[in-house]
């Protein structure tokens, strides 16, 4: 089994119902197991234009499938949830990011993990820090460095 972090994200259409929806249907996925979840956490949008805030949690799953198969699924789930994909950055109803696959480091054309822009955003530091509060990447950056370097962007727990 591989132990992966997943950022959940939604600022459309009753986010906290669509991160909750997301977590039910995580659970369902194959050779797939949600290990455990964050608080959620209220956040302001990073991107183009009038947004909503977003709400924002980071998930634990042990999984047996590899991190293409995952993302395919991740992404079904996306479309279930009414997901279009627009404008880059724009407002949506649900955006399942993977963060850390075990300690791989994966530079595809469909996949970068860990995921190329969490370092910046402490709508994805903070609530992976209350998971695994001594964690370091892959690349050997720790963490709470990380967390203390980030740009302050308003957040607070729900
Ligand atoms: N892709 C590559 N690597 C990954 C990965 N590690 N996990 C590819 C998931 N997907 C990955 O993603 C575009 C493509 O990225 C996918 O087809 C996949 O093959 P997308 O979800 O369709 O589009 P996106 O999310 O708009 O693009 P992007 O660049 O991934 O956006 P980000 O960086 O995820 O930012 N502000 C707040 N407060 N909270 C947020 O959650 N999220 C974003 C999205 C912007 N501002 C935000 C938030
Ligand atoms: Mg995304």
């Amino acid at each position: 089994m591989t132990c992966v972090y997943i950022g959940l994200g939604s600022n459309l259409a009753h986010p906290v119902e669509q991160l909750r929806s997301a977590l039910t249907a995580m659970e369902a996925i194959a050779r797939t197991r949600v290990d455990t979840c964050s608080a959620f956490y209220s956040s302001a949008p990073i991107g183009p234009g009038e947004q909503p805030d977003y709400v924002n949690a980071v998930a634990r799953l042990e999984t047996d499938l590899d991190a293409i198969a995952l993302l395919d699924a991740l992404q079904a789930i996306e479309n279930q949830h009414g997901r279009e994909r627009s404008i880059r950055w724009g407002a949506r109803t649900l955006d399942l990011d993977i963060l850390l696959f075990g300690s791989d480091i994966i530079e595809t054309p469909r996949l970068s993990v860990p995921h190329p822009r969490m370092t910046e955003r402490n709508f994805v530091l903070q609530p992976l820090a209350e998971l695994v509060p001594d964690l370091t990447l892959p690349d050997g950056r720790s963490l709470q460095k990380l967390l203390q370097q980030c740009p302050p962007n308003r957040l607070h727990k729900l």
